[in-house]
């Protein structure tokens, strides 16, 4: 035993053996940290481990640069660096505690928000639990100062730190790879700065922000004003008359944008087991005063969830890498729906049952000018509550009435549902209907959660109409992406019935449902081709509000006028004709490989998808849409922006005057909440 404590203190007392002291103390205290500090939805025992040891590489990294030193200056040198390492990730517990995010190059330069909302407060959020982050620093100095541990001066022979350096980086690489390997995508498509976190590290993730952010600010400072020129032409020349017939029948409604999550055009009317998967959207569907679109497509990339709301809010496509919210939501200049609305009157919110740092909504949506986002922790959690990537639909939606009975009319209110998300999990005491028998897992349990989201919908709609809300409202419902990728092609034959189910079907199978359901509105079940990228086109016309010199990439879809060439992301398309996929074309009509389309069609109809792809590329690396003067129309600026509870409930309750707008202003301040009728079992003992 004796022997054992002799030779680590003996270890201890050379710069290798306190090089790996330090590092060993850091990891405890960034667990410390990981556990305490921060919410990084660690799950499973793959996660676990790599929170554990993902500090391990980059610290053995830095601290391993004190070996190439020689002398006292090496220790200075290390404890220099793990005092201003600590420093930085107290920072971040503190602006964690406000903003349940990291933070980002983008803003600690851009906006000043942080010093703007942090310097202010932060004496009121600092705890002192917090300082235990520097208890390694403060016991390294101590172990040194008291010589109980003493310094190794001697230059060391080069091949050990080389040795060091290699062995870190070497650990790095496994690190990265089963972390891929849990969350496939995880550095191109960054979701969540809290993924990055979980999986790599505060260090890790702060060398990627800086690595991307320096990346995307060349772009963007290359770019000229005179480069909003060419785009301005493109979209003068190739400008769509909306149907005039529309215009302004929802002028002054308020809007509600129900996002459906995964939702498939399939879905509607399919009837599974003998019943019907979303009766409750199909009856929506088929009322003569809905606008249904039965050749509506999702046109998403990577970026997905994301992707839709910026296509549909700005009718801007998706990056072809990663989500435009997360590179550019931050800092960019945007002339987004909520903007545009929210100049013209209506207050505007968006609602979702997750974290707000996911797809980085939190910062985006200050740039495109949302007044309110409630997110997860703006309603009552417990963990039954919660499923996948968030609240149930149920729980949800009831929970989010409570807000919108407060928000001013008109109001402009997005709900994102998420239950219906990939891998189609439900809890045996929410299923309602049974689970397909195609054999893939993944697959079989999406009747299940489509289900559950359906009558999550029907819940809500018929709160809309007890309370009156339905007649003064416009409600826009959309499917946001596929739900079954184009990896489960057969488990898609059984479903459709389709044999052989190929390239061209998946192509057919990116339909998602778009209504537009309002009290009075000339509906019925609409064959235009079309996608996301045009409803923000369409809604403006319906609100009244001219879209002539704006820039945007989709048309108004009621529009005898408009192009029925639906871009996908990746350059593949489909039109009412011509369906193509890679380099094939096929017939849609029949879903056979076209031979006798010309050349000269092909190059044209590409042509197109391609270059406005490009183009709304330029616009969002270029930050192009700084330049873009908009009569009317002023700038968002972020600073204007809050999404902290306690401040977005101060406000609420303010609107609650006399005469306020709201619902519940309207009712004489009595809640209407007793109005909202669920059936979820979780909810059943508060009822
Ligand atoms: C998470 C949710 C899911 O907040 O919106 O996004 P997705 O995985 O569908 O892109
Ligand atoms: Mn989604």
């Amino acid at each position: 035993m004796k022997r054992i404590t002799k030779s680590i203190s003996n270890f201890l007392n050379t710069r290798l053996g306190f090089v790996i002291l330090a590092v060993f103390l850091y990891t405890l205290k960034t667990i410390y940290a990981y556990e305490n500090k921060f919410n990084l939805g660690v799950k499973g025992s793959i996660q676990t481990f790599l929170m554990i040891i993902n500090p391990i590489p980059i610290m053995l990294l830095l601290f391993g640069i004190a070996l190439y030193m020689k002398g006292r200056k090496s220790y200075i040198f290390l404890l220099i660096v793990d005092f201003l390492d600590t420093v930085w990730l107290f920072s971040n517990i503190l602006y964690y505690r406000e903003f349940s995010d990291f933070l980002t190059m983008v803003l600690i330069k851009g906006s000043g928000s942080v010093s703007n909302n942090l310097g202010k407060s932060i004496m009121g959020i600092v705890k002192p639990t917090d300082f235990l982050v520097f208890i390694d620093v403060l016991v390294l100095i101590l172990l040194l100062a008291f010589h109980v541990i003493k310094m190794d001066v001697k230059r060391l022979n080069w091949r050990i730190p080389v040795l060091v350096s290699s062995l870190a980086v070497l650990l790095f690489g496994a690190n990265l790879t089963l972390a891929e390997s849990d969350r496939s995508q995880l550095l191109t498509r960054t979701f969540d700065n809290n993924y990055i976190v979980k999986y790599l590290g505060l260090n890790v993730f702060n060398i990627y922000d800086m690595v991307k952010t320096t990346k995307t600010n060349a772009v963007k400072s290359q770019a000229k004003s005179s480069d909003i020129d060419s785009i301005e032409k493109y979209m003068k020349n190739n400008y769509v008359q909306p149907n005039v017939e529309y215009s302004g029948v929802a002028k002054g409604k308020n809007v509600f944008i129900i996002h459906l999550e995964s939702l498939q055009q399939f879905m509607i009317d399919y009837k599974w087991d003998g019943q019907e998967v979303t009766p409750n959207l199909n009856k929506i569907y088929h009322e003569n005063d809905t606008l249904s679109f039965d050749n509506f497509f999702n046109q998403v990339g990577q970026g997905k969830t994301a992707d839709a709301e910026l296509m549909l809010e700005n009718s801007l496509f998706g990056l072809s890498e990663g989500s435009a919210m997360v590179t550019d939501g931050t800092s960019s200049t945007f002339q987004a729906a909520p903007a545009i609305l929210d100049q013209d009157g209506y207050t505007t919110a968006s609602f979702h049952g997750d974290v707000p740092s996911f797809w980085n909504r939190d910062n985006t949506y200050k740039s495109w000018g949302y007044d309110y986002f409630f997110s997860s922790n703006y309603f009552k959690q417990k963990k039954d509550y919660n499923v996948g990537y968030g609240m149930k639909d149920k729980i949800f939606l009831k929970d989010s009435a409570k807000y919108i009975e407060q928000l001013p009319q008109p109001f402009y209110a997005k709900l994102i549902t998420v239950t219906n998300h990939y891998p189609y999990t439900l809890d045996k005491k929410n299923q309602s209907i049974s689970k397909t028998k195609t054999g893939d897992s993944t697959v079989d349990g999406y009747v299940q959660t489509a289900h559950y989201l359906d009558q999550s919908i029907g819940e809500f709609m018929n709160w809309l109409k007890e309370t009156g809300l339905e007649k003064n409202s416009m409600v826009v419902l959309y499917g946001d992406h596929y739900g079954i990728s184009n990896n489960h092609n057969k488990a898609m034959a059984k479903l459709t019935g389709i044999k052989g189910f190929n390239d061209f079907n998946d192509a057919q199978y990116q339909r998602v449902p778009f209504m537009i359901h309002m009290d009075g509105l000339k509906g019925g079940i609409n064959h235009t081709y079309g996608g996301e990228i045009d409803v923000l086109p369409t809604l403006l016309n319906l609100l009244g509000i001219d879209n002539k010199n704006m820039i945007q990439f989709g048309s108004d879809l009621l529009s005898s006028e408009h192009s029925q060439v639906v871009a996908f992301r990746n350059g593949d398309f489909v039109s009412p004709t011509v369906t193509k996929v890679g380099s094939t074309y096929y017939n849609t009509k029949t879903g056979k490989v076209d031979k006798n389309i010309s050349q000269a069609e092909k190059s044209k109809l590409s042509n197109k998808v391609t270059t406005e792809l490009s183009l709304s590329d330029r616009v969002i690396n270029g930050d192009l849409l700084r330049f873009h003067k908009l009569p009317g129309f002023t700038t968002v600026n972020t600073k204007d922006y809050s999404y902290k509870k306690s401040k977005a409930l101060k406000k609420l309750k303010k609107a609650q005057k006399k005469n306020g707008t709201s619902l519940l202003a309207q009712n004489d301040n009595k809640s209407m909440l007793d109005l909202y009728q669920t059936d979820a079992p979780e909810l059943s003992s508060n009822k």
